[in-house]
C-alpha cells in the first residue's frame, strides 16, 4: 500500500492537466545515478514483453528497479497510471558526442484520442546542460494528438522547453506530449532512459486529493502556452474534460466555457 505522503496532490496533478509534464529535479540520488549511467553504457539493462505487469519486468538488482521503487517514484506511478499499471516498453536514448543535429519532432504513438492515458517517464542519469541537449518538449501539446512525425516540418515552438537539469532528474510526460531529441554538442555520450506504462484501473482520483477544491486549481488549469495563438479557449475546454474525467466531478467548469457548450435544451417552447 501507498503511503499517501508520496502520493501527488492536486495543483500538481492541475498542473499536468494544463502542461502534459510534471518535473522532478535531483529526485534520484547520487550512488543509483551512477549505477544507472554505468548500466547504460554496458547495456545491461535487460527489457521485457509490452502488455506484462510492469512490476515483473525488472530483477530487484536493477538499478531501474532500485529507482522506480523508490517511494517518491511509486507515489507518482499510482497518482497517474495506478498501483498495478502495465509495462509497454523502455529504451535508452542516446545522442552521441559532437551529434549536431536534433530529432525532428514527433509523437511517440499513433493518433490516441482515449481520454485514458498512458505516461512515459524521462529519467536523466547525468548532468544535462543545454549544449548536451535535453529533451526538448513543448508544454500543453498533448491535446493536440498527432500521429509520429506529422508536425515534423516545425523547428521551433514559442515556449518549447528542453529538459536541461541535474543527474537523477525526472519528469513524467502525457502520452501525447510532441518531443524531440536535442544535439549533443560536448564530447560526452547523452543518455535518457524511457519507460512507457499503461493503467490497469479508470484514473480517476488515484492521487492525494485532499486538496481537490482548492481555490488555486481553475488558475492553474487556465495557463496560456501561446504557441497556439488565439485558441486558449480551445485548450480549456479540453482541461475541464480532462480534469472532469481525472475527479469524477462531471460538472466542473471554470468560467461558463463547457457548460455553455453543453446547453442543449430538449424541452419545446409552450405558448
Ligand atoms: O533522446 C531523446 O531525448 C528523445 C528520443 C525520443 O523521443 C525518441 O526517440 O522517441
Ligand atoms: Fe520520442
Amino acid at each position: 500500500m501507498i503511503n499517501n505522503d508520496y502520493l501527488l496532490d492536486s495543483k500538481q496533478m492541475a498542473d499536468f492537466v494544463a502542461d502534459g509534464f510534471l518535473r522532478f529535479d535531483e529526485l534520484v540520488p547520487k550512488e543509483l545515478n551512477e549505477t544507472a549511467h554505468k548500466a547504460m553504457e554496458d547495456r545491461t539493462i535487460q527489457g521485457g514483453r509490452a502488455g506484462l505487469p510492469f512490476s515483473q519486468i525488472w530483477t530487484q538488482d536493477s538499478p531501474m528497479r532500485r529507482i522506480f521503487d523508490m517511494p517518491e517514484v511509486q507515489g507518482i506511478v499510482h497518482s497517474m497510471v495506478g498501483p498495478d499499471p502495465l509495462y509497454d516498453h523502455q529504451a535508452i536514448h542516446i545522442v552521441n558526442a559532437g551529434n549536431h543535429s536534433g530529432q525532428i519532432w514527433h509523437g511517440d504513438a499513433i493518433i490516441d484520442t482515449r481520454m485514458h492515458f498512458d505516461i512515459q517517464f524521462f529519467y536523466f542519469s547525468h548532468d544535462t546542460p543545454r549544449e548536451m541537449g535535453g529533451t526538448m518538449i513543448l508544454p500543453g501539446s498533448h491535446y493536440r494528438r498527432i500521429c509520429e512525425t506529422d508536425i515534423a516540418r516545425y523547428q521551433n515552438f514559442l515556449g518549447q522547453l528542453p529538459a536541461v537539469c541535474k543527474a537523477g532528474t525526472i519528469m513524467v510526460v502525457h502520452h501525447g506530449m510532441w518531443h524531440c531529441a536535442q544535439p549533443n554538442l560536448t564530447d560526452q555520450t547523452r543518455y535518457m532512459f524511457k519507460l512507457r506504462l499503461n493503467p490497469t484501473v479508470r484514473q480517476v482520483r488515484l492521487w492525494n486529493t485532499d486538496d481537490v477544491d482548492d481555490p488555486s486549481i481553475p488558475s492553474l488549469l487556465s495557463k496560456n502556452h501561446k504557441w497556439y495563438g488565439n485558441d486558449v479557449r480551445l485548450e480549456f475546454v479540453n482541461r475541464i474534460k480532462f480534469w472532469r474525467f481525472l475527479t469524477g466531478n462531471e460538472q466542473f467548469d471554470m468560467g461558463y466555457w463547457l457548460s455553455r457548450l453543453e446547453n442543449t435544451p430538449d424541452n419545446i417552447a409552450v405558448a
